[in-house]
């Protein structure tokens, strides 16, 4: 490669494919090894006492790092265009050590109005034992975000979108925010994935991801990666991610380059698949509500068209006749699988307030847009038609 050639800056879809591992000097392995290995042999007990000691670099422990989990996270700080990244046993082990890396007792998380159960789950473990308080904001609008920050608010915590209502939030004004205020930033690209957002590029400080998801890509894995800069994720390496211990085990994390390889490819299908699904479900007599963010009657199309670089695969709706009328219709597809989880190439439904976000209270899910008859649909790459096919038969 000529040095002009070195210095260009690649596309994501090579990047994707590339970062992270070169072929193996010793065997030429195009694939990336596996090195499932609990622990690294020092070559002298001296290099072992400088590597614990942070003076050299070098393989120590799994729980500290491994080859095939470094050859991820250099995949997904390049595409998220972050310093460096740390790969996680799920998405909510990513969000834990992030969040626990950020608070102390006596501080304050501002919030989105509208966050994977999960995640609220945890704020609410954050509150009740450790005196750390949140506050759930719709941050639609700027003045209640400003109207929201107090003395004591170190974080502000989003989704965009927001699982599952689909609201977006405006990056640009997030990253100002955090700046202005000194608060860090931290964005959950779950449903985008980094092909279509770049929360770091708006200014924003840390993006976390349930890797489970478009990540993976393929429903056979559960992880979490966070991104951001080398100082905060080395914090959080050598702390919350050390002490706590939710790392990556080397073959998932295999499972994940593999799956990164094709993510421009599958986002694509994804959109294009979703944007057809959502006009379909749109005309049809039985649906209401149906939230897209590609849709010209989504409130927010255009700040999506000016923040995402595509639209994705996630679509909410309602039927007119309500919760009993769209379980039957779930119950009634053939095709599309009723789970949860989303991002797969297999198409997914699922009820968010008898699942996904059945641990918030149902004052508090109403107030996120939860309706109890709303439906989430994880459009998957299957051919459009035979998706669409689907559910007119289960809605006819
Ligand atoms: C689901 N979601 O919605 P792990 N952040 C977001 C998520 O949607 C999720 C997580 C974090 C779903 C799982 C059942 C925006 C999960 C948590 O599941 O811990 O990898 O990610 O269907």
């Amino acid at each position: 490669m000529s040095s002009k050639e070195s210095n260009r800056e690649q596309g994501f879809q090579t990047l994707a494919v590339h970062k992270g591992y070169k072929p193996d000097p010793l065997t030429g392995s195009l694939a990336l090894p596996i090195h499932q290995t609990s622990t690294f042999v020092f070559p002298s007990a001296e290099t072992g006492g400088r590597r614990f000691a942070g003076e050299e670099e070098g393989y120590v422990y799994s729980r500290l790092g491994n080859p095939t989990v470094t050859a991820l996270e250099e995949k997904i700080a390049a595409l998220e265009k972050g310093e460096k990244a740390l790969a996680f046993a799920s998405g909510m082990a990513a969000i834990s050590a992030v969040l626990l890396g950020l608070v102390r007792s006596g501080d304050h998380i501002l919030c989105s109005r509208g966050l994977y159960g999960c995640t609220f789950g945890f704020l609410s473990i954050l509150k009740d034992k450790f005196n750390v308080d949140y506050t759930l904001c719709d941050m639609r609008d700027k003045e209640s975000i400003l109207r929201e920050i107090k003395e004591n608010t170190k974080v502000i915590y989003i989704e965009t979108p927001i699982n599952p209502t689909m609201q977006i939030i405006d990056l640009a004004l997030i990253g100002q925010i955090g700046k202005e205020h000194n608060v860090t930033t931290v964005v959950d690209n779950t449903f985008m994935s980094p092909y279509l957002q770049r929360p770091l590029e708006y200014g924003c400080d840390v993006v976390v991801h349930s890797a489970t998801k478009y990540l993976g890509g393929h429903g056979d894995l559960v992880a979490g990666v966070a991104v951001g800069t080398k100082e905060f994720l080395e914090h959080i390496q050598f702390t919350t991610q050390k002490d706590i211990g939710g790392i990556l085990a080397p073959f998932d994390a295999f499972l994940l380059v593999r799956g990164i390889k094709t993510l421009g490819v599958r986002m694509d299908r994804h959109s294009e698949n979703a944007q057809k699904v959502a006009e379909f479900l749109e005309s049809h007599p039985k649906v209401t509500n149906v939230m897209y963010p590609g849709l010209k009657s989504f409130p927010q199309h255009e700040l999506a068209k000016r923040q995402m670089d595509g639209f994705g695969g996630l679509i909410s709706f309602e039927l007119k006749e309500g919760l009993e009328a769209g379980l039957n219709m779930m119950n009634k597809l053939e095709l599309l699988k009723c789970a949860v989880s989303l991002g797969d190439v297999d198409s997914l439904i699922q009820h968010p307030a008898s699942m996904t976000h059945s641990v918030v209270p149902h004052e508090e899910r109403i107030k996120m847009g939860i309706a109890d008859g709303l439906i989430r649909l994880s459009v998957g790459i299957e051919n459009v038609e035979d998706i669409i096919y689907d559910l007119e038969q289960a809605l006819s």
